[in-house]
């Protein structure tokens, strides 16, 4: 019997075989290592694997497909810009393991989706185009001609352009994003959701606001010379190891880190290094100066009551706020300062869940140092009021001045290597006029400035039917979005869904009528054109651009990179008609730079920066002062507590990447650092919330989120007692995106909220 869509795009709900023990408090350290070496000798040739780990995060060499966080401008370790998790991203692209016709003709669409996430992703690399035909189980090989025709003649079938949806992940390059952005403007439409709009989104709408970029402002060098790090709802030493090295240096300065967190990761409290080995020996660095558990969503409230207090010292004792900057840089002083007056500190302090001996620690270092820098992630992005979190945060180090001079400012940690150069070059939904009209008068056509779909319109419009062909340039679609279920059926009313794709993933299986799954090179591979092997360009999280250039042999002939896909699928589609010579781009990058030096600003003597430093700073007012606000100057915001409550059996939940996985990637099913061992399927709970639910230690419940009159259910999930707060549990994504409503994201930015999902447990 055929699957349901439903059973299709859920992971299977069946047990492996969990073992518990105590979380851990340091990081990295000995087996840090030993996991490496387990990872590498069980999935890659190790010649292969040598080559890449010298080369990795090297001037010259590739960047690595895990995170944005920056490689030090100056010295690099000789022993490679070491992280656990960079090695286990590249251990997964450079499987030795391909599959192609073989595979597909054993294995029906069907039987794969019964498969864990873990073993799919395990498969193997995808070595050859495949198509699924109207009807058919399984997929069948494609010519990259034929396939290209494909998508032609289902673009041109469409009633209008807008009928089709061209998604972006991050790991993406400046040369692929830019060719594809304006392959989807030709074709007439602004649809380019991306998975931004799962990420930072919130963060970037926030910035842009306040403070006239949609980006950090701060340099690792900042970082080293900050007096006070908050990171706040990040999880660096999971997924960005090698920012505990800045903190460390930090320290070594004598700067303080202020930890807040619903749960004491490893890594943010203890962090051996492991490129220092008596670090090794005698135990590492103790991170956090001060620990806080806030409550999930509680950060709103503890910054206000943050600045309550800084407010009543600067109005008794004065000398509190930097008034000179405030006069100068500022607006919206006094109508946040009288907003902020009809707070009450007791009940914020509240609201946040911090006892006050805490919360006094925090705000002693607050008051008494300047150079101040706020570091955030998805703990802060995916709630419904996360642009209020961000705006918050800005008011506090606009108060402080800590904002445009060293060791002080905005720093949002991006995620996807290259989510932030993507946006850059074009990957968005609303793009400024400005940008729309540089490519207007570079390339003659007028791009259209209507407003596209983000990740949620999209999802809704192929549910509606209004949007019938779905493109992913990257990315897992399906396990990365919320309401896996309505997601699910929109994909499956399209006409076609296409990958582009490295590795088999839960998206090639739920798919439109028909499909296509196209495999392209990854970051570690050698891209040989007509004009030679080629050198591609990324932005990390600290906006520097700087190249990428792959060291292994392709995988398999039959790949193609994703620039050559683009102009594949762009010549196809466009033909004639095209104003854009779409076939000369894939022979040699350069000249897809040159376009990117004349439409994209920042980007003037692209090629020759690139050549002469492997790497530039892009232009970021912020970091020096000048606002490019409406009001021109940097501006206060007024933000609501947010107004939710549990009913007596709910917990609010959020969902966490564990340490074995790279968003829908999953490398292994142990999250060592929070003890847990071979089992995805566990929920984080308070053991008072256990107790007042008669829940014992590995019990197994089912978990059921209500919103707006819908009920979502997620089945078969085993109790992990934790240090967390009272009414707080954790889950991991993509297990419970199911319980994710559609409809709750983040105001303005429509991050989903997927921190922040009201949910009830049941024991079976
Ligand atoms: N190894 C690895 N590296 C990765 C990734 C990966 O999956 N694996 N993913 C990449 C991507 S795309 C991204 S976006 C980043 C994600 O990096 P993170 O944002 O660190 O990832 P999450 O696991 O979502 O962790 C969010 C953290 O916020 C905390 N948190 C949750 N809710 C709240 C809240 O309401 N308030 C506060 N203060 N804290 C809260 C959680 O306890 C957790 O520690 O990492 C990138 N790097
Ligand atoms: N509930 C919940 N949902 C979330 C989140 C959460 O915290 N909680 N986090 C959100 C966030 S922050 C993000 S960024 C999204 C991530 O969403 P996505 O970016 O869509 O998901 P990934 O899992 O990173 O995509 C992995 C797939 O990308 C493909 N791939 C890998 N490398 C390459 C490459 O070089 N080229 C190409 N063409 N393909 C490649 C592989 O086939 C792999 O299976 O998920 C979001 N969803
Ligand atoms: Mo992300």
């Amino acid at each position: 019997m055929s699957k349901s869509i439903k059973d299709k795009a859920l992971t299977p709900e069946n047990f492996k075989k969990l073992k518990s023990k105590k979380p851990l408090k340091n990081s990295v350290g000995f087996k840090s290592i030993a996991a490496v070496i387990g990872q590498v000798s069980k999935y890659m040739n190790p010649t292969d694997a040598l080559k890449l780990s010298l080369k990795m995060n090297q001037k010259g060499g590739f960047d690595c497909p895990g995170c944005a966080w920056p490689d030090p401008d100056d010295e690099r370790s000789s022993l490679g810009e070491f992280c656990e998790n960079g090695i286990k991203a590249i251990a997964e692209e450079a499987q030795n393991k391909t599959i192609g016709t073989h595979f597909f003709i054993k294995y029906s669409v069907d039987e794969l989706a019964g498969w864990s996430d873990f073993e799919i992703g395990k498969s193997g690399r995808l070595a050859e185009p495949m198509f699924l035909a109207k009807g058919s189980k399984n997929y069948e090989p494609i010519s990259w001609n034929e396939a290209f025709k494909k998508v032609g003649t289902h673009l041109n079938s469409l009633d209008n352009p807008d009928e089709a949806v061209f998604y972006t992940s991050g790991r993406t390059t400046n040369e692929a994003a830019f060719l594809y952005q304006l392959f989807v403007r030709e074709y007439g439409t602004s649809n380019l959701p991306d998975c931004s709009n799962m990420c930072h989104e919130a963060s970037g709408s926030a910035l842009s606001e306040t403070l006239g970029i949609g980006k950090g402002s701060v340099t690792l060098d900042d970082l080293y010379k900050a007096e006070v790090v908050m990171v706040i709802g990040q999880n660096p030493g999971t997924n960005h190891p090698r920012m505990l090295t800045a903190l460390e240096k930090c320290k070594n300065n004598g700067g303080k880190i202020i930890a807040v967190n619903p749960l004491p990761e490893a890594g943010l409290i203890k962090f051996t290094n492991p490129q220092n080995p008596v670090k090794l020996i005698t135990g590492g660095t103790q991170i956090a100066d001060v620990f806080v558990p806030i409550t999930i969503n509680g950060d709103v409230a503890f910054f206000k009551a943050l600045l309550l207090k800084l407010l009543e010292k600067e109005e008794s004792e004065g000398n509190i706020f930097d008034k000179s900057f405030i006069q100068e840089f500022t607006e919206g002083y006094d109508a946040f300062i009288t907003d902020l007056k009809t707070y009450n500190f007791q009940e914020c302090l509240d609201a946040s869940g911090i006892s006050l001996e805490v919360f006094n620690q925090v705000f002693d270092l607050i008051l008494s140092n300047n150079k101040i820098i706020i570091c955030w992630a998805m703990g802060l992005t995916q709630h419904e009021n996360a642009v209020d979190n961000i705006r918050e945060l800005v008011n506090l180090l606009l108060l402080k001045g800590s904002i445009g001079k060293e060791g002080a400012g905005t720093c949002p940690v991006r995620g996807h290597s290259n989510v932030q150069g993507d946006r850059t070059v074009g990957i968005w939904e609303s793009a400024p006029q400005a940008f729309l009209d540089k490519i207007e008068a570079k390339y003659g056509f007028k791009p259209t400035n209507k407003h596209g779909y983000s990740v949620i319109d999209s999802i809704k419009a192929m549910y509606e039917k209004r949007a019938k062909v779905f493109i992913g340039m990257g990315g897992n679609f399906i396990s990365a979005v919320p309401d896996t279920v309505y997601s699910a059926t929109a994909l499956a009313n399209c006409e076609l869904t296409v990958h582009v794709s490295t590795k088999l993933n839960r998206s090639h299986l739920v798919t439109g009528k028909e499909a296509l799954i196209l495999p392209c090179l990854g970051r570690t591979e050698k891209d040989y054109q007509k004009s030679g092997v080629q050198v591609q360009s990324v932005e990390n999280s600290m906006g520097i651009v700087h190249t990428t250039k792959g060291v292994l042999e392709p995988c398999s002939e039959q790949l193609l990179s994703e620039v050559a896909v683009v102009c594949g699928m762009a010549h196809a589609s466009l033909k004639e008609k095209s104003k854009v010579d779409w076939l000369k781009y894939k022979d040699d990058y350069n000249l897809v730079r040159d376009d990117i030096a004349e439409v994209v600003s920042g980007f003037d003597d692209y090629n020759k920066k690139l050549k002469q430093s492997e790497g530039f700073y892009l232009p970021n007012g912020a970091r020096i002062r000048e606002f490019k606000t409406k009001t021109g100057k940097a501006n206060f915001s007024i933000n609501k507590l947010p107004e939710w409550e549990l009913k007596d059996d709910e917990l609010i939940m959020m969902t966490i990447r564990s340490h074995d996985q790279f968003n829908t990637t999953i490398y292994g099913l142990d999250d060592r650092y929070r003890g847990v061992f071979n089992e995805r399927r566990v929920i984080f709970m308070n053991k008072q919330d256990m107790k007042l639910r008669s829940l014992k230690e590995h019990d197994i419940v089912n978990l059921k989120s209500e919103y707006s009159g819908i009920v979502r259910e997620a089945h078969n999930f085993k109790v992990v007692g934790y240090n967390i707060p009272k009414n707080c549990c954790a889950t991991y994504f993509p297990e419970t995106n199911v319980l994710v409503p559609l409809e709750s994201f983040a105001h303005t930015a429509k991050t989903p909220a997927s921190k922040s999902v009201k949910i009830t447990v049941a024991k079976l």
